[in-house]
C-alpha cells in the first residue's frame, strides 16, 4: 500500500515594521499613542542602563553581567502586552521587560554587583516576577508549573517565560513545553534567538531550521517573529496571551534577534565573530526603526529624542549614586537564606566561612 502523508506543518514568520521603519499597515496593532510611546521609552531605558552598566563594569564598579543591547524589543513588548496578574518568568536578558514591570534600577545594580538582595523587589513588582535565572533553562520549568497552578486555581492569567536559542537544546525546554501542552497550561514561551550561545552559533547548536518549529512536536502553536520589531513581538505575544486566557494552552514564539554585545562582560566576541557580522545586525537593531515609525506618525522628533535621553541618563545617574552610597551587605549574608530555619551543616559551613574571612583580613 502507498505511503501516506499523515501531517504537514508550516511555520509562520511575522514582521510588522521592517528594518527601515516601513510599516505593514494591515498588520499594525491597535495601540494607543501613549502605549507606543511607553514601549519606546521602555526600550530606550533598558539601552541606557545597559550601556551605563557596561562602563561601570569596565571601571570595576559592578560585577559581571550579560548585556541586553539589541534585544530590548521582545521583553519590553511582552511587559506592555501583559496584565499585572500575569507572571514574568525571565532568564537573564530581559532587562527591558523587568524595568517596564517596575524593577527599580538600583535593584539591577545591586544584583549585578553580586548582591542577591537585588532580587528582593518592592512587593507589588515582585509579586508576579521571578528572580533572574542564570542556570540555563530552569525558568522554563518554573513557568510551566506556574501556568499549571494558574489553571488549577481558575485564574485568568498566564506565565510568560523567556529563554535563549541555546536553552532550547536543554532538556528543561522540552519537558516544559510538553508539560504545558499536555495540561493546556496558560504559558507563553518566548525564545530570544540571538544567534549565539556564548561562542556557539545557532547553526552549530541545532539542526532545526527554526526554533519555532520545536513547538510542533509537542502540539504547541508556534510562530517566528522579527524580534527586533517591537510591533511584531507585541502582536504575537498578545495573541498568545489571549489564547492562554481562553484556556487554549501554551504558545511558542521565536523572536529572531541578535546579541550585539559580548555574552557577558567576561567574554570577548572578537575571538569568534567579525565586526562585519555585527554591523549587519546593527542596521537591524530595534530602537532606530521604532523611532522612525513614531516620527512617521508625528509622535516623535529630534528634540523629543534628546529630551528623553537626557532624562533617562539623569535617572541612571541618580540610581548609580544611590547604589554606590549603599553600604554593602555582610559577606556571610547568603547563609541566612539557604533554609528558613538554621541547619547544623549550613551553620558549620557558615562558621568556617567567617573564620576564613577573619584569617584573610588578619593576613
Ligand atoms: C545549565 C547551564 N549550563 C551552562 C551554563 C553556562 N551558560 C550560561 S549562558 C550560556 C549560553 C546560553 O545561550 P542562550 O540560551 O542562547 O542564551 P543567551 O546567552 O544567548 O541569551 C551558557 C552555556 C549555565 N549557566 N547553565
Ligand atoms: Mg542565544
Amino acid at each position: 500500500m502507498p505511503r501516506k502523508t499523515l501531517a504537514e506543518f508550516k511555520v509562520e514568520h511575522l514582521q510588522v515594521l521592517d528594518e527601515n521603519g516601513k510599516l505593514d499597515k494591515e498588520l499594525e496593532p491597535d495601540l494607543a499613542d501613549g502605549d507606543l510611546l511607553r514601549l519606546y521609552r521602555g526600550m530606550v531605558r533598558a539601552r541606557e542602563l545597559d550601556q551605563r552598566m557596561l562602563k561601570l563594569q569596565r571601571q570595576g564598579r559592578i560585577g559581571t553581567f550579560g548585556p541586553c543591547t539589541g534585544q530590548e524589543a521582545p521583553s519590553t513588548a511582552a511587559a506592555l502586552a501583559m496584565q499585572d496578574d500575569d507572571w514574568f518568568v525571565g532568564a537573564f536578558r530581559e532587562l527591558g521587560g523587568r524595568l517596564f514591570r517596575g524593577e527599580p534600577l538600583t535593584n539591577t545594580l545591586f544584583y549585578y554587583n553580586g548582591w542577591e538582595e537585588g532580587n528582593v523587589l518592592p512587593k507589588e513588582v515582585g509579586r508576579r516576577m521571578t528572580p533572574l535565572a542564570v542556570v540555563v533553562g530552569t525558568q522554563i520549568l518554573h513557568a510551566a508549573g506556574i501556568g499549571y497552578a494558574l489553571k488549577l486555581k481558575g485564574e485568568k492569567a498566564a506565565a510568560v517565560t523567556f529563554c535563549g536559542d541555546g536553552a532550547t537544546s536543554e532538556g528543561d525546554f522540552h519537558e516544559g513545553l510538553n508539560f504545558a501542552a499536555v495540561w493546556q497550561a496558560p504559558v507563553v514561551f518566548i525564545s530570544q534567538n540571538n544567534q549565539w550561545a556564548i561562542s556557539i552559533p545557532r547553526e552549530k547548536q541545532t539542526r532545526s531550521e527554526t526554533i519555532a518549529q520545536k513547538g510542533i512536536a509537542y502540539g504547541v502553536p508556534c510562530i517566528q517573529v522579527d524580534g527586533n520589531d517591537a510591533l511584531a513581538c507585541y502582536v504575537a505575544i498578545k495573541e498568545a496571551l489571549e489564547r492562554a486566557y481562553r484556556g487554549e494552552g501554551p504558545t511558542l514564539i521565536e523572536a529572531v534577534t541578535y546579541r550585539l554585545m559580548m555574552h557577558t562582560t567576561a567574554d570577548d566576541p572578537t575571538k569568534y565573530r567579525t565586526k562585519d557580522q555585527e554591523d549587519v545586525w546593527w542596521q537591524k537593531e530595534p530602537l532606530i526603526r521604532f523611532q522612525k515609525y513614531l516620527s512617521a506618525k508625528g509622535l516623535w522628533d529630534d528634540a523629543k529624542e534628546e529630551a528623553l535621553r537626557e532624562e533617562l541618563r539623569a535617572e541612571v545617574d541618580t540610581a548609580v549614586k544611590e547604589f554606590e552610597a549603599t553600604a554593602p551587605w555582610p559577606l556571610d549574608r547568603p547563609f541566612d537564606h539557604v533554609f528558613a530555619e538554621t541547619h547544623p551543616s549550613i551553620e558549620k559551613q557558615h562558621q568556617e566561612y567567617l573564620a576564613a574571612l577573619k584569617e584573610e583580613s588578619d593576613a
